[in-house]
């Protein structure tokens, strides 16, 4: 097998060392007697990279050559994380590189950590784009993926005073070794300007978008290697340059310096990632930036396209392309411009082709992050696209008044523009319109935004444009890498790898769930983890945890609906529990260690004091001698795709707890599961698929059901709810002032009071019954590992490889290709 992929192997140890000198001396131009971690790790680095772009220029040939359909993921986040690490395994150099370094003086371990995160992404929609451009490539498709290069990623999370500051992440101080400029693909991009119409010579109305600020995308190229495959496909990110003929006249007018800085403006635009996760805010640099990538990388596609010489009806015979969220939902109107204005295209033909092409996934159904842009926002940057905006809505809208005559409230209700002042382009629905396929990412979502958000497109298109394709995780990165000691025990018993690519395979592991061999190594790799976890936590936070506490863990972005302020209660309730008990009674304790981590939007002030909060009840609790190693309480800073792969593997407990009906899916549900954590959860998202695959034996579940959220909330506008009487223990104690100045956590506490829209109340007993039933259990140290064993034997279902291949076969149409 190994044979098959040659390519991007080294030959042995020697090869790849003298590839490592080589690097050192000429590429860095050092010395290997001055050779420090960070040189090393660049060298390292650089090695690795020329193999994989050997691999990747073959791919790419080959892919020409075959000239079959492929896949375009467009996303404006790709939080990939480490590329090293990651590189050596799916190019299947890992062995070879540390002993190479070794020999060299060097620990591959230390290399690693010279590497900056790719944290080009928010949170999950981020985080499953990376997931799915590996998944991808892993089995052998051919498809790229298409975002921005932005210079900031998501910003760098401080605690100063329990409180978060943010500092900007700029990642690229250091050449970036895993990414190839493509100096050469420049493309010039327009904004602004005005429209104009003429009747050319054939009688033939012709539209032109004339005049405004001209902007240059170009191209870096960043190599996608397949796991156990020479399969390496490629992400392509636009970074925005000024124009050549940037403001030529003010140049020779002589002012050079303010035409400098004009001109460098341009670099603006793919400057910097919007730290905003599920929430919209209708800034017009972001409509520009998604404007710039989408109009990029559809001229990038349509160039390649035009090179095979083929009839424009063909176009979504050797294209598919899929939009993560609404985000680039210009690139419906784009192409439509592209064919009707550019290449004379007639609209109806060019409608078919575009709505052919296009598939949506939606991941959320939370009002405040459906994007909504401004008409006269939109009108100003675009002129042109709104134009045709307004005709795909005419026909649009005709065809439904066709189908449903007179239903004047049906039409408002579905018009992209809504009629509101000023108007708004409902993005969403453009996404619809302009898609043959949307989808939902997980059962119960995808069901959700067929009866609510786009309950209207049921009607007029029917239910089979709606599906679903349930999220999914790499085992390679999420397993393998974050957990190679689990990887490596499973492989025993699994008899080889082959997991890793066909995740169903875990199934094997089954049998030796009650093997007591079996479990105490099993037990003794989740104390390894543990121990990383805590030497981790020793050194940041300052604390000292014992290993043989259960680690419950809730590490997200920091949202009312995922309800941290729920975990934080539950902790003061717990230490308010311990605080009132004897000697004797404490003895019965489960002791455990309660980790949060997460980022807050940078301003959204009630997220901001959630985190105030657990970091104050942290340094009450953890400093009390009266509960000692009863309970310690840590919020790890700067949670990221790194540290994930650090606090996952080393969970008991994870948490996810949104409201039911919020989270669309969940990813890291998943991950923690697959590294032998178990979940408290809600019925919600993938944790009502996760159950159903690993038995709800092996899960903690509570809290009302999504079918009840309606109705729950309703109760709590019209009469007065009565708070639950634990949770209102709780507020006094934040009250009476235990945790430092109450004033802070007003508005927190009264959210709940008042109307509880996210229902903290409502489910406050079920949870804290659920939680006790964890603390019983997990005393059973035999049972709770043959729980932690079944379910990551029945995870099989969740490997992204899974999701990959239902778009592919029933969105996308397209099949894999192999380079022998
Ligand atoms: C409007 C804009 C500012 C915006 C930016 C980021 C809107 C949404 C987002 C991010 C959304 C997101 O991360 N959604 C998550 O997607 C995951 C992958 O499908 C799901 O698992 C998760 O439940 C969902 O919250």
């Amino acid at each position: 097998v190994w044979q098959k992929f040659a390519l991007k192997e080294f030959v042995d140890k020697d090869e790849f060392q003298q590839e490592f000198i080589r690097h050192v001396e000429t590429t860095l131009a050092r010395s290997m007697y001055n050779c420090d971690d960070l040189a090393a790790y660049q060298a390292a680095s650089q090695a690795i990279r020329d193999r994989l772009i050997v691999a990747w220029n073959k791919t790419q040939q080959k892919h020409t050559t075959k000239d079959r359909k492929r896949v375009y993921y467009l996303s404006l986040e790709f939080l990939m994380g480490r590329a090293m690490d990651n590189a050596m395994l799916n190019a299947g150099v890992k062995d070879i590189t540390k002993q190479g370094v070794a020999d060299l003086g060097f620990n591959i371990e230390d290399l690693l950590e010279q590497e900056p995160d790719a944290a080009l992404g928010n949170g999950g929609l981020g985080r499953l784009a990376a997931c799915f451009i590996d998944s991808i490539a892993s089995t052998n498709y051919p498809g790229w993926g298409y975002g921005l290069r932005y210079q900031y990623g998501i910003f760098k999370q401080r605690i100063v005073d329990g409180y978060q500051v943010e500092s900007p992440d700029y990642w690229l101080t250091f050449s970036n070794p895993w990414e190839i400029p493509r100096y050469e693909i420049q493309i010039d991009i327009m904004f602004y300007g005005y429209t104009r119409k003429y009747t050319n010579d054939d009688g033939k109305v012709v539209h032109v978008w004339e005049g405004g600020e001209q902007v240059q995308a170009v191209a870096y190229d960043v190599p996608v290697p397949g796991y156990g495959t020479e399969t390496t496909n490629n992400l392509r990110l636009w970074a925005s340059k000024p124009t050549r003929e940037f403001d030529f006249e003010k140049f020779n007018a002589g002012d050079y310096e303010s035409s400098v800085r004009e001109s460098e403006k341009a670099e603006t635009i793919s400057a910097v990632l919007y730290p905003n996760d599920n929430f919209y805010s209708g800034k017009e640099l972001r409509l520009k930036q998604q404007y710039f990538w989408v109009a990029a990388s559809l001229n990038d596609i349509v160039r390649r396209f035009k090179k095979t010489h083929r009839p424009w009806k063909e176009f979504p015979d050797q294209i598919a392309i899929q939009l993560n969220d609404t985000h680039p939902t210009l690139a419906v109107v784009e192409l439509q411009r592209i064919l009707i204005d550019m290449e004379g295209v007639q609209w109806d033909e060019a409608w078919n082709i575009v709505t052919s092409t296009f598939g949506y996934t939606n991941h959320t159904v939370l009002p405040e992050a459906l994007e909504k842009w401004p008409v006269p926002l939109f009108q100003n940057l675009l002129p042109r696209h709104m134009e045709i905006i307004y005709d795909i809505n005419l026909f649009f809208l005709q065809q439904v008044e066709k189908m449903f005559p007179k239903d004047r409230d049906l039409l408002s209700r579905v018009s992209i523009i809504e009629e509101s002042t000023p108007q708004q382009v409902r993005m969403a629905f453009l996404a619809i319109i302009g898609s043959h396929k949307v989808n939902g990412v997980a059962e119960l979502h995808s069901e959700l935004i067929k009866t609510t958000i786009f309950k209207d497109f049921v009607t007029v298109y029917g239910p089979d444009k709606f599906m679903n394709v349930t999220n999914g995780i790499t085992p390679r990165r999420w397993l393998h890498q974050a957990n190679p000691k689990l990887a490596d025990l499973i492989a025993s018993k699994v008899g080889s790898y082959d997991y890793l690519k066909d995740l169903n395979l875990l199934k094997k592991i089954e049998p030796f769930a009650h093997d007591s061999k079996f479990q105490d190594e099993w037990v003794a790799i989740k104390k390894f983890n543990k121990a990383r976890l805590a030497a981790h936590i020793k050194q940041s936070n300052g604390v000292d945890v014992d290993v043989n506490a259960l680690f419950d863990v809730q590490v997200k972005r920091i949202h009312e609906y995922k309800r941290q302020q729920m975990n934080i209660f539950g902790v003061i309730h717990r230490y308010l529990s311990i605080k009132a008990m004897t000697e004797e009674e404490k003895k019965e304790v489960t002791p455990r260690v309660c980790i949060f981590g997460g980022k807050s939007a940078p301003g959204y002030y009630m997220a901001k004091t959630i985190i105030k909060l657990i970091n104050a009840v942290s340094e009450v609790v953890n400093a009390d001698a009266d509960v000692g190693d009863l309970l310690k309480v840590v919020f790890i800073a700067d949670y990221n795709v790194s540290k994930a792969e650090i606090i996952i593997p080393a969970s008991d407990i994870s948490q996810h707890i949104s409201t039911a009906g919020t989270e669309a899916s969940g990813t890291s549900n998943m991950k923690f599961v697959l590294n032998g954590g178990l979940i408290l959860g809600t019925v919600d998202g993938a944790n009502i698929e996760i159950t159903r695959e690993v038995g709800e034996n092996n899960i903690f579940l509570f809290g009302h059901l999504a079918e009840s959220v309606e109705d729950l909330r309703h109760k709590h506008r019209f009469s007065d709810v009565p708070l639950d009487p634990n949770l209102a223990k709780v507020f006094e104690a934040i009250e009476s002032g235990i945790f430092g100045d109450h004033s802070i956590y007003g508005s927190l506490i009264s959210s709940v009071t008042s109307s509880d829209y996210y229902l903290v109340s409502d489910d406050f007993q079920s949870y804290l019954d659920a939680q006790k039933l964890v603390d019983q259990d997990f005393k059973n140290k035999d049972t709770w590992t043959s729980r932690s064993i079944t379910a990551v034997a029945n995870m099989g279902f969740f490997s992204s490889d899974r999701a990959i291949d239902e778009y592919a076969e029933s969105i996308w149409n397209i099949e894999p290709i192999t380079l022998d």
